[in-house]
C-alpha cells in the first residue's frame, strides 16, 4: 500500500473563546413566505444573504426573542428554561438555535451528503476516556505509564524504545470491553436515511463498526486494532496473536526483521492510511459538515473541516469551541451547540423526529436481536452486515 506522509503534529489552538454569531432573517425572503414558516426563513437566509443584509435583516426583524439573549452562551445551554425560542407571528413557536436550524434544513432536504467528523468524544459516553478532557482524559492519567509526556505514549520513536507503555494502554482499549452509545446509532442512522455520505473519525475503539456503519462509509484516519504490523518494516502480522501477546503483557516480534509489532494505530510521525486520502473527494461533496466530540488539534485531521465550501453549514457539537469555532469571524454558516454530546444529538434526533427510531434500532441491535428494519429499506436490509456482525 502507498503511503503519503503524514504530520501528525499538535497545532497550537489559537486563543480567545469565540462566541456564535448569527445571521438573521432576509426581509426580502420573509415577504415572501408563509407566517408560521418564519424559522425557516430565517434559516435558508443564511445561505444565501451577506453579512451586511444580515445584519440589516436584524434591525428590520419583527419577531419576539423569549429567554437571554441569543448571543454567547444562549447558543451554548443545553438547558430548556434558558434555550431562546422564537415566536413567530402567528403565535406557534419553534426551535431555534444551532439545532432548530440545522434539523430544519434537513427536514426540508435541503441536505443530503453529510460529512461527520469524529473524536473520542463520542466514546466518552461509552465508558472510554478522551484524550484532553482534564481530569477524566487519558493525559491527565498517565502517571502509571511511566512516560516522560503524554504524547510519548503514541510517539513512534518511544515506541521504537519502549513498547510497554503503549501496550498497557492498548489492553483498556482493544476493542471488546465497550459498546457504542446514543451517538454512534444516530450517525447510523444518518446512514440509513441515506444522507451519510462518510465518516470520518480519530477514533480507535472500532465502536463505528460495532454499531453497524459499513465499512465504505467509514474512514479511520488514525487507524484501528483490525490489523497489526512490525513498525519498523511494515510486515503484517495477525492480529489476534498480536492481542494474544499484548494481553499476556508480551511484546509480539515480527517474524521477518525481528522489530515489535503493534496494531496499525497511527501514531506521531507515522503514516495514514491510504482511505483517509478519500477527502478529497469527500468534502468538496458535502453539504453539511458535523464535527462531534473532538478538540481538533491533532493534524493533518483537524484542517479537514477547512475543506468545505463556505457556503457549506458546519454544526460542532462538543463541550467547548475548538479548532476555528474558537476564532473570529466565524464562518456566516458555522453553528455550535455547546455542552453534553449525547444530549446534544438527542435534541437534534428529536428534532428530526428519529429519537424512538434511533432507540429501537440500538435496543435491537445492542440485544443481539438484529431484527430492526430499516423503514428507508424495502428490500428489509438492516445495514447489519457480515463484517459488523463479526465484530460481535
Ligand atoms: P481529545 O483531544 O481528547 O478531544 C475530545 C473532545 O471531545 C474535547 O474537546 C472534549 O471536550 C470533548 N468531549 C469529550 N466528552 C464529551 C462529551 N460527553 N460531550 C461533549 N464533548 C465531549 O480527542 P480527539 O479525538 O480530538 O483527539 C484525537 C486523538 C484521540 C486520536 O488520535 C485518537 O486516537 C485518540 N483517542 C481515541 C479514543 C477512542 O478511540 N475512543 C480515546 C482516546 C483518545
Amino acid at each position: 500500500m502507498s503511503k503519503a506522509k503524514s504530520s501528525r503534529d499538535r497545532r497550537i489552538a489559537p486563543s480567545g473563546v469565540a462566541r456564535v454569531t448569527r445571521s438573521s432573517i432576509n426581509p426580502q425572503d420573509s415577504q415572501r413566505t408563509k407566517p408560521t414558516d418564519s424559522g425557516l426563513v430565517d434559516d435558508l437566509s443564511l445561505m444565501s444573504v451577506s453579512e451586511q443584509q444580515a445584519s440589516l435583516a436584524r434591525q428590520q426583524r419583527n419577531y419576539h426573542v423569549q429567554g437571554p439573549e441569543r448571543k454567547g452562551k444562549s447558543h451554548q445551554t443545553s438547558s430548556p428554561s434558558t434555550k431562546a425560542v422564537l415566536s413567530s407571528p402567528s403565535g406557534s413557536s419553534v426551535p431555534r438555535g444551532a439545532l432548530g436550524t440545522i434539523g430544519r434544513l434537513m427536514k426540508l432536504g435541503r441536505v443530503r451528503n453529510i460529512v461527520v467528523v469524529a473524536g473520542a468524544g463520542i466514546s466518552t459516553a461509552s465508558g472510554i476516556p478522551d484524550f484532553r478532557t482534564p481530569g477524566t482524559g487519558l493525559y491527565a492519567n498517565l502517571a502509571k505509564y511511566d512516560i516522560p509526556y503524554p504524547e510519548a505514549i503514541f510517539n513512534i520513536d518511544y515506541f521504537s524504545d519502549n513498547p510497554h507503555p503503549f501496550f498497557s494502554l492498548a489492553k483498556e482499549l482493544y476493542p471488546g470491553h465497550h459498546r457504542p452509545n446514543y451517538v454512534h446509532y444516530f450517525i447510523r442512522m444518518l446512514h440509513q436515511k441515506g444522507l451519510l455520505l462518510r465518516m470520518y473519525t480519530q477514533n480507535i475503539d472500532g465502536l463505528e463498526k460495532l454499531c453497524g456503519i459499513p465499512d465504505d462509509k467509514l474512514v479511520e484516519a488514525h487507524g484501528s486494532f483490525a490489523t497489526a504490523a512490525c513498525h519498523l518494516c511494515y510486515t503484517p502480522y495477525p492480529a489476534e496473536e498480536a492481542k494474544q501477546a499484548i494481553m499476556n503483557g508480551n511484546v509480539p516480534i515480527c517474524t521477518f526483521c525481528a522489530g515489535a509489532v503493534k496494531p496499525n494505530v497511527v501514531f506521531f510521525g507515522e503514516d495514514l492510511p491510504e482511505k483517509y486520502f478519500q477527502h478529497a473527494e469527500d468534502f468538496p461533496k458535502a453539504d453539511l459538515l458535523m464535527i462531534m466530540g473532538t478538540s481538533l488539534k491533532i493534524e493533518p485531521f483537524a484542517s479537514l473541516v477547512n475543506t468545505v465550501k463556505s457556503t457549506v453549514p458546519r454544526l460542532l457539537l462538543n463541550r467547548d469551541p475548538v479548532g476555528p469555532f474558537e476564532r473570529r469571524p466565524l464562518r456566516r454558516c458555522d453553528y455550535m451547540e455547546l455542552g453534553d454530546l449525547s444530549d446534544s444529538v438527542r435534541k437534534l434526533a428529536e428534532i428530526l423526529g428519529w429519537h424512538t427510531e434511533i432507540q429501537d434500532l440500538m435496543n435491537s441491535h445492542e440485544n443481539g436481536l438484529c431484527s430492526y428494519t430499516d423503514p428507508s429499506n424495502s428490500s428489509g436490509d438492516n445495514s447489519d452486515s457480515s463484517e459488523t456482525d463479526s465484530m460481535h
